[in-house]
């Protein structure tokens, strides 16, 4: 049996959502004739070519347009049709504003900072928002069985994953794993809320070992257990789960040339009582 080859998708193109500008209208793709060319994204000077493709940039690529990171607003853009955003002033929203992330170091690694992030926990993914099927999102999802553990969370952690495209850099909180060797603590038992920040605009698989972790999407004592997790680009995944795993455990971008460059943790989950 034979059959046409089906043409291929249009080739998604990263929005204003994925630079984490909050939920916006995207339907029908409205963003895609804006003019991006006076937007400086983390560039000190002239601006850097904003249309890119939603998938990955390497080293190697043509980056003649990159600068040095530096706060950059962005001023110059075309407003008029971003329709969800009415009474926001566009002129000041930074890129690479900190105070809305004030754990992540401030260095060259870390290119852009999602100013409003939303839950993209829902959404279709990049390059299927519009493909004219019906597409599963982590809502879809319902466990078969009760979770074994349905407490609420005892404290929230937030992790940002931050990175710097043209340059190749990975990192949590800014702070890739061969600078910094502290693991992250939990005692044993406790249960707690880990919201996932993507600062970057590409998508993150982040992988816990030796647990599974119940997804944050309103299914209550039903809530889909997962090991990883896709935060979209300029989103927000949450997951609870429970430290009952004593020991070290990896925690990292499961796409690995981003586990390799830096975007990895040790969790440790220690004894309780155990050197407090
Ligand atoms: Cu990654």
């Amino acid at each position: 049996m034979a059959a046409e080859v089906p043409p291929l998708r249009e080739r998604p193109l990263a929005t204003m959502k994925d630079m984490g500008m909050g939920d916006m209208d995207m339907s029908g793709g409205s963003m895609t004739g804006m003019d991006h060319s006076g937007m400086a994204m983390g560039a000190e000077s002239g601006a850097a070519p904003m249309e890119m493709p939603a998938g990955e940039t390497m080293p190697g690529m043509d980056m003649s347009g990159a600068a040095a990171p530096a706060a950059g607003a962005m001023a110059g853009m075309d407003h008029s049709s971003m329709g969800g955003m009415a009474g926001m002033d566009h002129g000041s929203m930074k890129m690479r504003d900190f105070s809305v992330a004030p754990q992540v170091d401030k260095n060259p690694g870390v290119q852009t900072i999602s100013p409003m992030p939303p839950d993209r926990m829902g959404d279709p993914g990049q390059g299927l928002e519009d493909v004219g099927h019906k597409v599963l999102t982590y809502h879809d999802l319902v466990a078969l069985e009760r979770n074994p553990d349905v407490r609420a969370a005892e404290r929230s952690l937030d992790i940002h994953l931050t990175g710097n495209m043209e340059r190749f850099m990975w990192s949590f909180d800014g702070v890739k794993m061969s600078d910094y060797h502290e693991p992250i603590p939990f005692i044993e038992g406790e249960r707690v809320r880990i919201n996932l920040i993507n600062d970057s605009m590409m998508s993150h698989p982040i992988h816990l070992h030796g647990h599974f972790f119940e997804l944050v999407t309103g299914k209550g004592d039903r809530s889909p257990r997962k090991h990883t997790v896709l935060v979209q680009p300029g989103g927000t995944a949450s997951f609870d789960f429970t430290a009952d795993a004593l020991g070290d455990w990896a925690f990292h971008c499961h796409l690995l040339y981003h586990m390799h460059a830096g975007m990895m943790r040790v969790v440790s989950v220690r004894p309780k009582g155990d050197g407090e």
